[in-house]
C-alpha cells in the first residue's frame, strides 16, 4: 500500500500543551522505517501549519479558538482528500483530537458512505451546552454527526460528514452528563469499557466492524491514544485509568487490519511533554503497524 502521511499538530482542541510535539514524536519513534519495513510504501508530507495558541484570540470560552480550528479542518480536509484522489491511504498524526474534524471531512469528501470506529476514553461527542471544558477536541465527533455548532458541523460546506448510524465508539470510559444523554438522543453506537469486559475485543470490534463498515462500506479509524490504560500510554493530555491492555489495542487494530476495510486512519493526542521516554509515540507506532498489517507470525 502507499500511504501518506501527514502531521497536523493542533494544540488549539485541547487545554494542555504539549500534543503539538505529537507528530514528530511519532516519526522519531521510526514510523517510516517500519511502514517501509511492512511492505508499504511512505509519502511523508510534513505537517500543516499550525498558528500558536499565543497568537490567536480564544473567544467563545465554551468553544475555545473556533476560529481557527474551523479553518485548519477546511485546509487538512483538502489534504486528505488529495490524497485519497492520489490513492494513498491517509495517516494523519495529531495533534489533539480536534483535528480530526478536517481529517474526516476529508474523508468524507471521497467515501460518502464511510464510516467510523471512533477509540478513544470519550466520546468526544459533546456541543457549546453541554462542554464542560469549552474545548473543541472534546465535540468533534457530535460536529462531524452534524450536531453542535454550525461552523464545526459546516466544515467543507455540507453535512453531517458521518451517517451517525455509522459511528461506533469503542472504549469509552469517561463522559460528561450532558455527553451521555446526547448519545442516547441519537443511538450511536457506544462499546463501554464495560461491555468489553463483559463481551471481550474480540466480539466488539467485531460488531464495530460490521456497524461502521455496514453494506462493505468503508471505514476510518480515529485511533485516541487516551483510549490505553495509562500505564501503557502515560503521555496523553487527559489519562482516565481503567483503559485497553496493551494486547486488546493490538488485537483491536489487528482486526481492523484483517478486514480489509480501512480506507484512512488518524493517531492523536500523543502528548510528549507529559510521556516518559516516548513510550506513547512508540506505541502509537506499534498500533499503527497492526493496523496497517502487521501480523506476529
Ligand atoms: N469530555 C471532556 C470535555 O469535553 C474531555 C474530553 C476531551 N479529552 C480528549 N478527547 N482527550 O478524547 O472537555
Ligand atoms: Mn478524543
Ligand atoms: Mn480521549
Ligand atoms: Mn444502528
Amino acid at each position: 500500500m502507499r500511504i501518506r502521511v501527514i502531521g497536523a499538530p493542533i494544540d488549539l482542541g485541547a487545554d494542555r500543551r504539549g500534543v503539538d510535539i505529537g507528530p514528530r514524536a511519532i516519526r522519531y519513534a521510526g514510523l517510516t522505517e517500519q511502514l517501509q519495513r511492512l511492505g508499504h510504501s511512505v509519502n511523508d508530507v510534513g505537517n500543516i501549519n499550525i498558528p500558536l495558541p499565543e497568537n490567536q484570540p480564544t473567544g467563545n470560552p465554551r468553544l475555545k479558538y473556533l476560529e481557527p480550528i474551523t479553518k485548519l479542518a477546511e485546509e487538512l480536509s483538502g489534504t486528505v482528500s488529495d490524497a485519497l484522489q492520489d490513492e494513498e491511504f491517509p495517516l494523519i498524526l495529531g495533534g489533539d483530537h480536534s483535528m480530526s474534524l478536517g481529517s474526516i471531512s476529508g474523508v468524507a469528501r471521497v467515501h460518502k458512505d464511510v464510516g467510523v470506529i471512533w477509540v478513544d476514553a470519550h466520546a468526544d461527542f459533546n456541543v457549546e451546552d453541554t462542554t464542560p471544558s469549552g474545548n473543541i477536541h472534546g465535540m468533534i465527533l457530535a460536529a462531524l454527526a452534524g450536531i453542535g455548532d454550525e461552523h464545526l458541523v459546516n466544515v467543507g460546506g455540507w453535512a453531517p460528514k458521518v451517517d451517525k448510524n455509522k459511528i461506533v465508539i469503542v472504549g469509552a470510559r469517561d463522559l460528561d452528563e450532558g455527553e451521555q444523554k446526547l448519545l442516547r438522543e441519537h443511538n450511536i453506537h457506544v462499546f463501554t469499557m464495560s461491555d468489553l469486559d463483559r463481551r471481550g475485543i474480540s466480539y466488539v470490534m467485531q460488531e464495530a466492524i460490521e456497524i461502521a463498515g455496514a453494506n462493505n462500506g468503508p471505514i476510518h479509524l480515529s485511533l485516541d491514544m487516551d483510549s490505553l490504560d495509562p500505564r501503557e500510554a502515560p503521555g496523553v493530555g487527559t489519562p482516565v485509568r481503567g483503559g485497553l491492555s496493551y494486547r486488546e489495542a493490538h488485537f483491536a487494530m489487528e482486526m481492523l487490519a484483517e478486514s480489509q476495510r480501512l480506507v484512512s486512519m488518524d493517531v492523536v493526542e500523543v502528548n510528549s511533554i507529559l510521556d516518559r521516554e516516548n513510550t506513547t509515540a512508540q506505541l502509537a507506532v506499534e498500533l499503527t503497524l497492526s493496523a496497517l498489517g502487521k501480523k506476529i507470525l
